[in-house]
């Protein structure tokens, strides 16, 4: 068959030997994922028709205003998860604590927690702008048949098995990678199926774009602000083009395909950054590596971090390899002139 024909399902099947702990419970994450992606982008290409949209009125552990389908998007992927019997806990974005899944045999047999960011930016929703829901799956590290705890959530990126995120744009998309490369699938929304559309994506070593909110220039490390004068400059492959979507998946993916850097940094008014390093960065990052690029927190490698806590945030430096290495070497030679 030729590749670009292949469904979402037949390239699970083809590529389920290939996963390590093949026994089909991660090929049965990823399909519910793809449901739940169907279900949400059905609801999301709606939402300007009924009304769904505006905050729901409450405010999540963030202390941001939940938008209606952010609430919606969480419970249809939480709700699909558990009732395929994978996995034994569950980590939101919406959600303070996780969920134990103890399964319907009550049991707590199941191997893998997912957590993941619903519906990421979501205040793109009312001005039409495209939002996305991030995945990161983990093998639970305490003993199976127990119910899940803290510390099978807070493992360091580089423990991922499966990771990916949709991309609700002009067309729908899953991009993920279970550690073997990374691959597109677009929906055909006439017939409900995803097709293989970016077969092996990878990042360019460099790139011609750079990502970050420059409203926050005042704020911004001084690091930061010499790379970003460094973008600026004309010289060599520079000036770099600016594109500031406001909403990681789409500025990432854009980025991916393109050539570039997103940098989300430490600011006065973020002090830890915003991004969150559990369902957000480490996710990204595990796709951004395996797509040839580099992710870091402008010294380290974000897969790298110990968790401390479910919601923590970190800085967020990812792209093509060499905007990345050298955004971490103006980093550097900041924090060394301090001393
Ligand atoms: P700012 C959306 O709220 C989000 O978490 C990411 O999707 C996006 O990249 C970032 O925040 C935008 O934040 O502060 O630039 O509006």
């Amino acid at each position: 068959m030729e590749e670009r024909n292949k469904t979402l399902g037949e390239f699970i099947i083809e590529n389920q030997n290939a996963f390590q702990y093949s026994s089909g419970e991660l090929s049965r994450i990823i399909n519910s994922i793809r449901l739940a992606a169907k279900v949400v982008n059905y609801k999301v290409n709606k939402a300007g028709l009924v009304d769904i949209i505006g905050a729901a009125g409450e405010r999540n552990i963030q202390g941001e205003d939940q938008q209606k389908l952010d609430v919606y998007a969480n419970e249809v992927f939480i709700q699909t998860l558990i009732n395929r019997e994978i996995v034994c806990g569950i980590a939101s974005e919406e959600n303070d604590d996780f969920i134990t899944v103890e399964g319907s045999d009550k049991s707590h047999n199941n191997k893998y927690v997912v957590l993941m960011d619903p519906l990421d930016g979501s205040s793109n929703i009312d001005v039409n702008v495209s939002v996305g829901t991030i995945f990161s799956v983990y093998r639970r590290i305490t003993p199976i048949g127990t119910p899940v705890t803290i510390e099978d959530f807070l493992q360091p990126g580089i423990n991922q098995v499966a990771a990916g995120y949709v991309i609700y744009g002009t067309s729908t998309m899953i991009v993920y990678t279970t550690g073997h490369g990374v691959n597109g699938f677009t929906l055909n929304p006439a017939i409900g199926t995803f097709y293989l559309s970016h077969p092996n994506m990878q990042f360019s070593k460099d790139g011609p774009i750079y990502s970050i909110n420059e409203g926050n220039y005042v704020h911004f490390p001084q690091g930061v602000k010499n790379y970003i004068k460094y973008c600026q400059t004309e010289e060599e492959d520079r000036p770099y083009t600016s594109r500031y979507i406001g909403s990681l998946v789409s500025d990432i993916h854009r980025n991916m395909i393109k050539g570039g850097i997103y940098i989300y940094p430490t600011s006065s008014k973020a002090p830890k950054g915003k991004l969150r390093l559990l369902y957000e960065c480490n996710p990204m990052a595990f796709i951004v590596e395996q797509a040839g690029g580099k992710a870091s927190d402008g010294f380290g490698r974000i897969m790298e971090i110990i968790p401390t806590e479910l919601h923590q945030r970190v800085p967020f430096f990812c792209g093509s390899y060499n905007m990345v290495e050298k955004a971490e070497e103006f980093m550097l030679k900041a924090e060394l002139s301090k001393y």
